[in-house]
């Protein structure tokens, strides 16, 4: 069988007790495995971490940014160096270990199946752990509404650990999307199911962040329910 070059991309946004532990367990699974680590000049250090791990490892390379320019961007520049390094499946995730590396295997084995694996919670033998009544009513909340206004068939909208095969990317005009945050991955999975790809979903057990704070803010969930607002218009005049 061809081996499939793989590059994960971890956007940090400080994560210096994280991302080198990650990287490690990531760089363990296989030389084929490429890690582009998207940094938004984190005042941690993180990215100069991440630099450290650049020259340690061939397999590591760092995309700094000046600040911090949001989630959603960061996955466009990971992307756009992804495809050109030239992966054949493209693996996003967040560098806290919510998303455990360990997963990585079975996502990309799928994608030979689905054009787009997403990593997900809410399937049969997923979940999440140690989260508190309001996170899990507030995920839960999120993807019923983007499913109900968007037409998403997946349960599990809001994931970040999914694995796109190249030729999604390449269908998609990465730089008409307009969410700039979290709410990134809500929109670009609208485009995916609008293209028709095969999309699947792969069960996973999602960890609390090991170590460091979240990031998500009251001002990300407003915008991602004005992004999925703002789809939904979309998808009401502009339907099939
Ligand atoms: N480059 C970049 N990375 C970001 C930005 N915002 C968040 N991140 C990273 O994106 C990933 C997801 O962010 P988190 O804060 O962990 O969000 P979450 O996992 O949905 O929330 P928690 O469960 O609370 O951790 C992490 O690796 C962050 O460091 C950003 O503006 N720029
Ligand atoms: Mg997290």
């Amino acid at each position: 069988m061809k081996t499939v070059a793989i590059a994960v991309i971890i956007p940090t946004y400080n994560e210096s007790d994280n991302i080198e532990a990650l990287a490690k367990e990531i760089l363990a699974l296989g030389d084929t495995t490429e890690i582009i680590i998207v940094d938004d000049n984190s005042p941690d250090g993180t990215g100069e971490i991440a630099d450290e791990l650049a020259k340690a490892y061939r397999g590591v390379k760092v995309i700094h940014r000046p600040a911090k320019l949001g989630l959603g961007t960061a996955y466009i520049a990971g992307f756009k160096a992804a495809l050109a390094w030239g992966a054949d499946c493209i693996v996003t995730m967040d560098a806290d270990f919510s998303h455990h590396p360990g997963y990585i295997p079975d996502l990309v084995a799928r994608s030979q199946d689905a054009q787009l694996v997403i990593g997900s919670r809410y399937v049969d033998g997923g979940g999440t752990v140690n989260w508190g009544l309001q996170r899990r009513i507030l995920s839960r909340g999120a993807n019923t509404f983007a499913r109900l206004v968007l037409g998403l068939k997946v349960h599990d909208c809001t994931a970040g650990f999914r694995c796109y095969r190249r030729e999604v990317l390449e269908s998609i005009e990465l730089d008409e999307i307009f969410s700039d945050g979290y709410s990134f991955l809500i929109e670009i999975l609208y485009k995916c199911q609008r293209r028709g790809w095969e999309i699947g979903e792969a069960p996973i057990i999602f960890e609390d962040r090991r170590h460091g704070a979240s990031k998500i803010s009251r001002r990300e969930i407003f915008k991602a329910l004005y992004t999925v607002l703002c789809l939904g218009w979309e998808r009401i005049f502009r339907r099939g």
